[in-house]
């Protein structure tokens, strides 16, 4: 990995900080945190206090009223409407989500979640046939978390007399389908502030226009409480990494409130079984529930992990949290054998390999896992991974990006080597003929190597700024807990502090981690180093990269310093 160099995240004045602290009398790190964010003076009110009143208006999404009235006229008509979904997180919480609140208001609702191998990714044409044959005709279809690119199997719809609903938050093409209403917001220039909504997002506006519509006609949603399923909307939103910015910041803030308060039987049998402890945080969502969630889709029928979710009775939950188990525990086998045949590749020199990009094949590698794989090699090497499966003359595979480089950009260039490719800037599939693999890798190295610069790949561990020991008092604490959630493009705040003497370390975690006191000019604080043995604090003075943090296992122990990097000074 090699030493890291230190970068100021923010690019900002002391001016700036000096003017959020007064107007707002912050403690100085809190408004140095701000500074170095960009966020205005204008925006420090809202920021600290997130309110669901602050979310915009449903029937901003044109068409959404429309939609609205179709899906109520379905109610009326006692018309079946089917959800068309998507396998990964983002796509079945936000199937249960919309089948809920339509459920709810008296709707008869199929889901449809089609299969990451038999099926693919999307609404198709194929998906369409498939859904209508396992559920029967349906007056309404609603795609969540797809159908964007859809044209054609929105035609084919329409052509069998079906009303279709997108909703979406994925990137359009150069056509968009000939729906009855089109609720992405990536669509319309004047929704850009709802850009980052997940698919689970999406899939909410268009359940709180149904609400408010019905409530203004008289024709129901009096009993549905939206902010009860602001869990599966925090689930959707950040397993789909989308920045933890503007209205996503709010739905997830009371999402996490809903998962804590445990809802459902699905979500409570979910959190026990990944063994959460403590106050649940958006992190758990990462590491834990996310990922038990997507296994099913990855190696197993995403469905169980829908049923889960939808469950209202608890041995019921409990059983499909434990298929989830097994799922999960088959997904990690399977990517850790792909991730270590990868990692020799690179390092042995037999992988597709150069300073700016990497690109890992295997013959008959788990379909499920390789994108996993691809951002743990991205973060390894810190540069922008393709990861390939071989099936035959096919390959099929899963990009990630490093820094600001658009994937999805430099795959348009080499679009005539492969069969298809999409996703996101930062996430993307691809399917080639497995001769074209190295003449693509070419193509797309070079492609990168225009667009990304030298010092995007040197590695570096940015900051907020710098502080002192004595200015993390309790109102600091209390103000940095307002700042969460934290997450995508909202990160914890790291500080810089300068010459703490170390008054004393230990070993724990067998030797792993280190624990201990550090002292600055007028005050001693606890740190905890992760994954950094004890060695690292034989210098007597550090300057210190650190995030603080109040313990929330054990509530009302001290403060701590949880250290990210250390310089020896002398
Ligand atoms: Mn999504």
């Amino acid at each position: 990995m090699g030493a890291k160099n230190w970068k100021l995240s923010g690019n900002f004045l002391t001016q700036d900080v000096d003017l959020i602290q007064q107007k707002f009398s912050l403690p100085r790190p809190i408004a140095v945190y701000f500074a170095s964010r960009g966020i205005g003076a204008d925006q420090v009110r809202d920021f600290i206090n997130p309110r669901l009143a602050n979310l915009s208006d449903p029937y901003r999404f044109p068409g959404i009223k429309e939609a609205s009235a179709r899906l109520w006229q379905a109610i009326a008509d006692r018309e079946p409407i089917l959800i068309h979904g998507d396998y990964d997180t983002d796509g079945i919480t936000a199937s249960a989500l919309l089948a809920l609140v339509l459920r709810q208001n008296g709707a008869v609702v199929n889901s449809f979640i089609p299969h990451r191998f038999d099926d693919g990714y999307g609404f198709t044409p194929e998906s369409l046939e498939k859904a209508l044959e396992m559920f029967g005709k349906c007056g309404v279809l609603v795609t969540v978390d797809c159908g964007i690119t859809s044209c054609e199997a929105v035609q084919n719809a329409v052509a069998m007399g079906i009303d279709v609903i997108v909703t979406d938050h994925h990137e359009a093409g150069s056509e968009l389908p000939k729906a009855l209403a089109v609720i992405n917001p990536k669509v319309y220039p004047e929704l850009e502030d709802l850009q980052l909504l997940s698919g689970a997002g999406a899939a909410f506006k268009l359940s709180h226009a149904f609400v408010k519509y019905g409530r203004e006609n008289n024709l129901g949603g009096f009993q549905t409480n939206l902010e009860e399923v602001l869990d599966y909307v925090a689930l959707g939103t950040v397993a789909d990494i989308v920045p933890l910015l503007g209205e996503n910041r709010i739905l997830v803030k009371y999402g996490i409130e809903a998962l804590r308060r445990q809802l459902r039987p699905g979500i409570r049998a979910l959190i026990e079984s990944s063994r959460i402890r403590s106050e649940l945080a958006p992190a758990d969502i990462t590491f834990r529930l996310a990922p038990r969630i997507n296994a099913a889709g990855r190696v197993g029928d995403a469905n169980v992990a829908l049923q889960l979710l939808e469950s209202d009775c608890i041995v019921d939950a409990y059983n499909c949290a434990g298929q989830l188990e097994q799922f999960n525990r088959n997904r990690q086998e399977k990517e850790q054998e792909i991730y270590q045949d990868a990692r020799e590749q690179i390092e042995r020199n037999l992988a597709w390999q150069s300073p700016y990009s990497l690109l890992v094949a295997g013959r008959d590698w788990h379909q499920g896992v390789i994108g996993i794989v691809a951002s743990r090699l991205a973060r390894d090497y810190n540069r922008p991974t393709i990861v390939l499966t071989i099936q035959g003359d096919e390959a099929y595979g899963s990009g990630r990006s490093i820094a600001n480089l658009n994937l999805v950009e430099v795959l348009s260039q080499s679009a005539h080597l492969l069969e298809r490719y999409g996703g996101h800037p930062m996430a993307v599939g691809i399917g080639l003929k497995t001769e074209n693999i190295a003449a693509f890798y070419e193509e797309m190295d070079r492609e990168i190597r225009k667009q990304i610069s030298p010092s995007e790949l040197e590695r570096f561990i940015a900051y907020d700024g710098e502080a002192e020991l004595e200015e993390l008092t309790p109102e600091f604490f209390t103000y940095l807990d307002r700042l969460s959630p934290f997450g995508h493009s909202n990160q914890k705040p790291v500080y810089r502090f300068n010459e703490l003497r170390v008054v004393r370390c230990g070993a724990i975690g067998g030797g792993a981690h280190t624990r201990g006191t550090l002292q600055g000019r007028h005050r001693q604080m606890d740190f905890i180093a992760f994954n950094r043995p004890v060695t690292e604090f034989s210098s007597r003075i550090l300057d210190v990269l650190a995030t603080p943090q109040l313990n929330r296992q054990q509530p009302g122990e001290p403060p701590q310093l949880n250290i990210i990097d250390i310089k020896d000074v002398y």
